[in-house]
């Protein structure tokens, strides 16, 4: 077990769908604790870095425009969470990438969705392991806006 910190994302369509409450009361039972927090604008430079993996990917601008807000609202809530295994608490809560293969109880089974357009709308974003963590981590927030020094 090692104290690791996990970017979650409350992605355009969970703030449309007003699910802010529901997703982190369900994140709480990690016990885990929130460490920063903010809404964000996104931009597509932050976007595609945040992204940069899938840039080969064909859905890779409908992911960008998605991100960015275009189909909901341009906003997401950005929180880090710290704790002891962090990102696998988290990613188990969260459910699988595609919505139709999650776990029916996960977050993303309950309220994503397949679109027409092929991006997976899948409500939250959370990091895949702490390198990821703290690559995303350092992307979205500056030291100062988090409650420790964390990076
Ligand atoms: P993750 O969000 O579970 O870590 P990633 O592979 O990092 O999954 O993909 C980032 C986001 O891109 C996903 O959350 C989802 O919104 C979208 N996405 C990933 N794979 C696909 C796909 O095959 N089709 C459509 N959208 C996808
Ligand atoms: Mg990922």
């Amino acid at each position: 077990m090692k104290v690791e910190q996990c970017l979650v994302l409350i992605k355009p369509d969970g703030l449309v769908k007003s699910l802010t409450g529901d997703i982190i009361s369900k994140l709480s039972e990690t016990q885990l604790v929130i460490v920063g927090a903010k809404i964000v604008q996104v931009t597509k430079e932050l976007a595609e870095e945040h992204y940069q993996h899938l840039r080969e990917e064909k859905f890779f601008g409908e992911l960008i425009r998605y991100i960015m807000g275009e189909f909901h609202t341009k906003r997401v809530l950005a929180l880090v969470y710290q704790g002891e295994d962090a990102t696998a608490k988290i990613r188990k809560i969260v459910g699988a990438t595609n919505p139709e293969l999650a776990e029916p109880i996960s977050i993303r089974g309950k309220y994503g969705r397949v679109t027409t357009r092929g991006v997976f709308e899948n409500v939250v974003h959370a990091s895949e392991s702490q390198k990821e963590a703290e690559r995303e981590i350092k992307l979205w927030f500056r030291p100062d806006e988090l409650v420790n020094t964390i990076f």
